[in-house]
């Protein structure tokens, strides 16, 4: 489907070709006999490259002439995916290139599959940093995301006899099309040594820090192009090295591995994204790499701006720094280090530009997830920036008494060092200290945020939070991701749906027309059988596009309640088998996740979720009317083809542990009917498509606090819940685990007695949302209605109506 393409015409054909040809040539160095798949995938990843470049210069020149208030997204991770399809979708070119590639006998479809993901992400995170990135660009908004080249992007996932294995995933292996070395962009990164006291002339005295060790962080550019190529933003990503390559004497002293120490050391801050940090050695290579790109990226921001400007106490003026979490938090004592010790500013002064440039946005209230530094490693690592983080601390808390704030409570909890179980530093309070606003990332994440964590800061800084609900951009998880829906769509209101999103809304009168209605189940339909055939060669399993696709993919982590899921798939597999003439609603059951390679509960969930799909899937007596798979090595690209074949989406986190979401937000624009806890942005999807197109259930955040403080004992719950009983108890039994009956048995234990995640207690009201789900299934036009009507009203969740919030209310920079 043609799809706001600009018409291939003829002429635009022949130069694509041409251009795709002159790459494999001059470029690949092949030929047309001897290109190999993959070296025509890079041909025409650098022709369309190619045509991102002239409005890439031309979208820099206008940034600099206009002289705007840049921002700056500083992300640990960029969960990017893959790029040509994007980028000949946002250039109104897919048609035109597969047209040309068909000339040369090469098809888009099969070429488009042999990209690597990049995949410098973990999760959520990392895919909104590319979200925005991507609506950032269409928005026009001069914005540069700053994150790290991972030499190793997430781990590669395998399932073998049921369990996950982690392989070093090699994205760059052969090349990456998209990027621009830029070996004359280097910054110095300096760690350890120790901090001088100087007077200068005036007989101030400053400080000077004396490290013992740089390392460089060398640039590499990725241009990244908005919807109808208007504007083009750039992704710098650093990469780390030594200075030297080589020791040399070492080397001619027969020392070959010791030559290459520092090298080896330098390299390693760029090697992998999220090395594990229990250890020692671990938490001091994170720390690194979060320094490493914070102050890389400050450096180079402030090269920017005094070339333009040459004033440095306009930065606050001309700049917005976003923090992406507080991994690059460190930055804020970075900035005032630069401002400070290189720049020569007032302390005050140097502050309250830091406190005007930057701003952060929260993502967990998960205690394990909230940063804090030893404050050792610190001193030892950063010493010059542990006395900065002193000396901020100290005036706060200064003044806060001043100001009559005596409560030994509060100003301990609002210290940046948290005193209790060894000294820290709390990157939270830091970054909170540091910007002047803090956001959520949904109404009712932002809503815990003022009353958890940052409880007492609220207090004292009630205007600070605000709320920024997040979004996911249309162009990639629609026009890119359901040809299908996005063609429907094009015909039915016109493709004018993917300049804004808002005439989505017009889809709300089709809502019962008959062939409106067949035609939504056809694109759907499509989608489901396309998946269909991937589970085959996948996983080896059969499944039928007919049965209701079910389907939770995300990371594997328990208060995300993959677990629920699952013991409901066993209660279901036991009612079938109990009821043998019922007519049941058919479902396939479809997983895909990682586990974090350290977790060890998530990675036995993963076990057992293909413990009992084996069991399932090879019982004749089901009369195929369950099906249960796990997707191994789940990505953006997997996540492209899974979620258009949905119908049915599961956000059945514990309520108030979910931030936010952006797969429930992918689901409901392709069609899925949610069910799920009122949660994250689950409760702003509610409130969007409405209570009869969304299958709520379970306890609520404040209920779910409220059992908690009461000690939870889940006896009770499963006492009043045969069907959860007897699932535990087959599970507790070994049914699906008859090589090692234990296997489960702690995990069973857990549910039990100590049910943190509250999966016993909220049993019941999912079965019974599950069963609400069928009756609709059953209705097939009442079903039809309300995906038709999920679709129509989800227009808000677009993260250009995010960023455009970003803009005007926290960066104050103009957008399109
Ligand atoms: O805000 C993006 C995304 C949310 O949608 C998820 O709900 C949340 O879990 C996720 N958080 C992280 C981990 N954060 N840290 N640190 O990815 O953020």
């Amino acid at each position: 489907t043609a799809i706001a393409t600009t018409t291939a015409s003829d002429a635009l054909v022949r130069e694509l070709s041409a251009d795709v040809l002159r790459r494999l040539t001059y470029t690949v160095g092949k030929d047309v006999a001897s290109a190999s798949p993959r070296d025509w995938f890079i041909a025409a990843s650098l022709a369309t490259r190619d045509r991102i470049v002239e409005p890439w210069l031309a979208s820099n020149k206008r940034n600099y002439q206009q002289d705007r208030r840049r921002v700056y997204y500083l992300s640990l991770e960029f969960l990017v995916g893959r790029l040509l399809i994007d980028g000949l979708t946002n250039l109104g070119l897919t048609e035109a290139m597969r047209a040309a590639l068909k000339d040369l006998g090469v098809d888009l479809d099969a070429m488009r599959e042999l990209e690597p993901d990049a995949a410098l992400g973990n999760g959520g995170l990392g895919r909104l940093a590319a979200c925005f990135m991507d609506s950032m660009a269409t928005l026009e908004i001069a914005a540069v995301g700053y994150g790290i080249r991972y030499d190793h992007g997430l781990f590669r996932q395998t399932i073998k006899d049921g369990w996950q294995h982690e392989y070093p995933e090699d994205w760059l292996a052969f090349g990456n099309p998209w990027e621009f070395p830029r070996p004359e962009i280097v910054y110095d990164i300096c760690f350890g040594g120790h901090v001088e006291g100087a007077r200068l002339a005036d007989g101030a005295l400053a400080h000077v820090w004396r490290p013992a060790e740089t390392v460089e962080a060398v640039a590499y550019d990725t241009p990244v192009v908005g919807w109808r190529g208007k504007h083009v933003n750039t992704l710098r990503l650093w990469s780390a090295r030594a200075p030297d390559p080589l020791r040399l004497d070492a080397f001619n002293a027969g020392d070959y591995l010791g030559a290459q120490a520092d090298q080896m050391r330098a390299e390693s801050i760029s090697k992998v994204l999220y090395p594990s940090d229990s250890t020692p050695a671990g938490q001091e290579l994170r720390l690194r790499q979060e320094y490493f790109f914070a102050s890389a990226s400050l450096q180079d921001l402030i090269r920017r701006h005094m070339k333009q400007t040459g004033d440095i106490r306009k930065l606050a003026s001309k700049v917005a720094i976003q923090l992406n979490d507080t991994h690059p938090a460190i930055g804020v004592a970075e900035l005032m280090r630069l401002l400070v010790d290189v720049h020569g500013l007032e302390w005050k002064e140097a502050w309250e530009i830091t406190q005007a440039t930057f701003s952060y946005t929260n993502h967990t209230l998960l205690p394990e997830a909230l940063e804090s530094w030893p404050v050792a490693l610190m001193e030892r690592l950063l010493p010059r920036h542990m006395q900065i983080i002193y000396l901020v601390n100290a005036l706060h808390l200064d003044r806060l008494r001043d100001s009559g704030v005596h409560d030994a409570g509060v100003l301990a909890n609002v210290s940046l060092i948290d005193e209790h179980s060894g000294r820290h530093v709390r990157m939270g309070n830091l970054a909170f200290l540091g910007s002047h606003k803090i956001n959520g990332v949904s109404a009712l994440h932002t809503q815990l945020v003022k009353e958890t964590v940052f409880r007492d800061y609220h207090k004292l800084y009630p205007r600070r939070i605000v709320n920024k609900t997040n979004g996911v951009t249309f162009r990639r998880w629609l026009l890119e991701a359901n040809p299908p829906l996005a063609g429907l769509l094009a015909q039915t209101i016109g493709p004018r749906v993917f300049d804004d999103p808002a005439h989505l809304s017009e889809l709300e009168r089709y809502a019962d027309d008959a062939d409106f209605q067949q035609r939504f189940a056809a694109a759907k339909r499509a989608n489901k059988e396309r998946l269909a055939r991937l589970v085959f060669e996948r996983v080896d399993a059969k499944v039928d596009a007919n049965a209701l696709f079910d389907v939770q993919i995300k990371r594997i982590h328990e208060y995300k309640r993959q677990l629920l899921n699952v013991l409901h798939t066993i209660a279901l597999y036991q009612d079938i088998k109990a009821q043998p003439s019922r007519a049941f609603v058919p479902r396939v059951k479809i997983f895909a996740g990682k586990a974090a390679a350290s977790y060890h509960q998530a990675k036995l969930i993963i076990k057992l979720a293909n413990d009992v799909a084996r069991v399932v899937n090879a019982d004749e007596d089901l009369r195929g009317l369950l099906k249960v798979v796990f997707l191994p090595n789940y990505n953006v690209s997997l996540a492209e083809r899974i979620i258009p074949a949905a119908d049915l989406s599961e956000q059945i986190s514990t309520a108030g542990m979910e931030a936010s979401g952006t797969g429930n937000m992918k689901f409901a624009l392709n069609g899925a009917l949610t069910i799920g806890t009122l949660d994250g942005a689950n409760v702003e999807i509610k409130e969007r498509v409405g209570d009869e197109n969304i299958f709520i259930f379970g306890l609520t955040a404040a209920e779910v606090e409220h059992s908690r403080a009461k000690g939870i004992d889940a006896r009770e719950a499963i006492e009043a819940s045969p069907r959860l009983g007897e699932a535990l108890q087959a599970v507790a039994m070994g049914v699906f685990s008859p090589d090692d009956r234990n296997r489960y048995a702690q995990l069973v234990d857990a549910l039990t007695y100590y049910d943190h995640f509250l999966i016993s207690k909220d049993f019941e009201s999912y079965w019974d949302a599950q069963e609400a789900v069928d009756a609709r299934w059953r209705d097939q036009k009442a079903w039809r209605r309300a995906t038709i009507l999920n679709t129509a009203r989800v227009a808000w969740f677009s993260s250009d109506r995010a960023i455009r919030e970003y803009a005007e209310e926290i960066w104050n920079t103009p957008v399109a």
